[in-house]
């Protein structure tokens, strides 16, 4: 067949910068050495290699839209483009990336102060220390506002009481981003606390018998009278703005990444149908099946498009929060779409763990609920396009 160009149909490669393609290139070759060959075992024993995260470090995937500190200060479409390369291999270590750089390093670099600055970014940002974001708990998830971890302001610091529950890195962190509301004040007075890994009272379990997003760690973390000195309070958060200002930026990945997981069982399905035989023809040569093959190249190519023109307006430094909820929302619905259909054309085969494509199935369930489950964002939609919040 004549070179085409059906793989990318809106010349999305043809507007990044060299530095842009480089960084994506460089991030494809690391994914597929040093993830891929072992992602099928990992998956299975439940397992994240901790000695990952310097290797992060080093390829410049952590902070990586952060100016100082040693950050690579690249653009927030190359931060797409690498959380959709990362997400082609596995969600869990989209997720890697991106609650320490959008949830552990953002807040620090946007809200810290001078001093938690130069303590605790260049050792985030190489990968050396891994962070965490705790703001869910077990009756406050969609709802965050409702939140019953407080704090209490004292002579020299603040005494935090409560629990958060599914926080991704919780049983392996080193640094606890940890988000409580006063004693007896309502949500508005919300703040940020960075707790290092060892402070007395503050202790974490991780939930064993996860069946989604196997190889990232997830656990709950208790917090029984745990004293934190004034220095380590986020100085200057701004309520809830500031909360959402880190969910925004891993919003913002995840757009992108999702569709690396369609993006590889789309490719997956292909090469599989093209090969099999049956009714004495390939697959690939029964019109449903290319009907199925267009629509995945349709959805996936019309997504990496809005994603491309939402990362040139953030980085233009245009609020682009109704995109981002058109994105999370639709991308992973997309995606899942996809990813079922991709299994239905292998068949039994698509079964099998080797062929991947149920463990990325699975791994967008995960996706589809957290950072603001899929109906979530219609409602945030909604109330943005009527004026009248549902909540
Ligand atoms: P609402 O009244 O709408 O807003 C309160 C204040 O916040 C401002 N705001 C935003 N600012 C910046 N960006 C946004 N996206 C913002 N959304 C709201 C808003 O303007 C207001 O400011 P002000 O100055 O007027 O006070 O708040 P609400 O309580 O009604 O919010 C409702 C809702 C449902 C939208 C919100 O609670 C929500 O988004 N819920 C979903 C919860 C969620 O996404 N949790 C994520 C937890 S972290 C996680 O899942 C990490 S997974 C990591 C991984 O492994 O990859
Ligand atoms: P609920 O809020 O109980 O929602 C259940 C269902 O009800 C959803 O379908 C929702 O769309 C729907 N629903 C809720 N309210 C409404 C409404 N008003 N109208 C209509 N439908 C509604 N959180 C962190 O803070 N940090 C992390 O690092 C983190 N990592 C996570 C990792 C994993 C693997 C998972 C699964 C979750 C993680 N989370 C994390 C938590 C995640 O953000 C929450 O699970 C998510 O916000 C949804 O909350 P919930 O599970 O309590 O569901």
């Amino acid at each position: 067949m004549k070179e085409n160009n059906w793989f990318d149909p809106f010349y999305i490669q043809s507007h990044l910068s060299e530095e842009e393609s480089n960084i994506q290139k460089n991030v494809r070759d690391f994914c597929n050495n040093e993830l891929k060959p072992t992602v099928v075992e990992r998956n299975r024993k439940n397992e994240f290699d901790q000695s990952l995260y310097p290797k992060f470090g080093s390829l410049g995937v952590l902070g990586q839209t952060v100016k100082t500190h040693g950050g690579s200060g690249t653009s927030n479409l190359s931060y797409g483009l690498v959380a959709y390369e990362f997400e082609k291999i596995d969600s869990s270590y989209r997720s890697s990336i991106s609650v320490q750089s959008s949830l552990v390093i953002h807040p620090i670099n946007e809200f810290g102060s001078q001093e938690q600055k130069d303590k605790y970014l260049p050792q985030l940002i190489k990968g050396e220390k891994i962070g965490c974001f705790g703001l869910t708990e077990s009756e406050a998830g969609s709802d965050p506002a409702s939140m019953k971890t407080s704090f209490k302001q004292t002579k020299d610091g603040y005494i935090l009481n409560g629990s958060k529950n599914w926080i991704t890195n919780a049983p392996i962190a080193d640094i606890f981003i940890i988000w409580a509301i006063e004693e007896n004040k309502d949500h508005k007075s919300i703040k940020g606390f960075i707790i290092e890994k060892n402070t007395e009272g503050l202790n974490t379990s991780t939930i064993e018998n996860k069946t989604s997003l196997k190889i990232s760690p997830t656990g709950q973390i208790i917090l029984n009278n745990v004293f934190v000195p004034s220095n380590l309070c986020l100085e200057n958060t701004e309520g809830w703005k500031s909360v959402f200002s880190c969910l925004n930026k891993a919003r913002f990945g995840i757009s992108w990444g999702v569709l690396g997981s369609a993006s590889e069982c789309w490719l997956i399905a292909k090469d599989y149908v093209e090969n099999r035989i049956m009714f004495k023809k390939p697959l690939a040569s029964n019109q449903l099946i290319q009907k199925k093959l267009s629509e995945m190249q349709i959805e996936i190519n019309l997504g990496l498009a809005s994603c491309l023109l939402s990362s040139k307006a953030l980085d233009e430094g245009k609020d682009i929060i109704n995109a981002i909820s058109i994105l999370k929302k639709n991308n992973c619905k997309k995606s899942l779409d996809i990813i079922r259909n991709a299994r239905d054309m292998l068949g039994a085969n698509g079964l099998l763990e080797e062929y991947h494509i149920m463990r990325h199935l699975v791994n967008l369930e995960t996706v589809k609920t957290y950072e603001g489950a899929e109906d979530i964002h219609s409602l945030i939609l909604g109330k943005n396009q009527t004026g009248i919040s549902s909540f």
